[in-house]
């Protein structure tokens, strides 16, 4: 069975709590749910951090042979973080660079992402289906 690890970055924990305009009206945890459903055939992890070290070490924990795939979608760190990114090309399995909004029409300073030119690839903009897009181009390609 395939493994993929789902990280989410800061504040990411009030989806469906704030900000439904742009973010939409479910959690993650319910959506999780539905992915989970939708792809028996693989095991979603999923962990999420406010903090930018303990992500890195979810990185590393999860980059050598435990996930055969992450999706990340690591929040404002995106847009600040180059140790993150140095950790994308640290480890060996492939990390997948996801938004749901699109940050292209959102301020200048979301433009710009770190981390893009250390994923393997990038969704943006499909709200939180740039997540199972994810999923399965992870799937579609091992
Ligand atoms: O669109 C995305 O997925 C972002 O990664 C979300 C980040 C933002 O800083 C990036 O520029 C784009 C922000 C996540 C904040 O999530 C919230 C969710 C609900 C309520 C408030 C914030």
């Amino acid at each position: 069975m395939k493994k993929i690890l789902i990280i989410n970055g800061p504040n990411l924990n009030l989806l469906g709590k704030r900000e439904p305009g742009i973010y939409g009206s479910s959690t993650f945890e319910t959506y999780l749910e539905k992915l989970r459903e939708a792809y028996p055939e693989a095991e979603i992890d999923y962990y999420q951090s406010n903090h930018e070290g303990d992500i890195i070490d979810r990185l590393h924990s999860a980059g050598f042979g435990e996930a055969d795939g992450i999706v990340l979608n690591a929040g404002a760190y995106t847009h600040t973080s180059v140790a993150i990114a140095d950790a994308i090309r640290a480890i060996r399995t492939p990390v997948i660079e996801v938004h749901i909004s699109n940050v292209h029409q959102r301020e200048e300073f979301r433009h710009h992402s770190h981390l893009s030119p250390a994923a393997s690839g990038i969704i943006i903009g499909f709200g939180l289906e740039s997540y199972r897009l994810a999923v399965e181009s992870i799937l579609k390609k091992l």
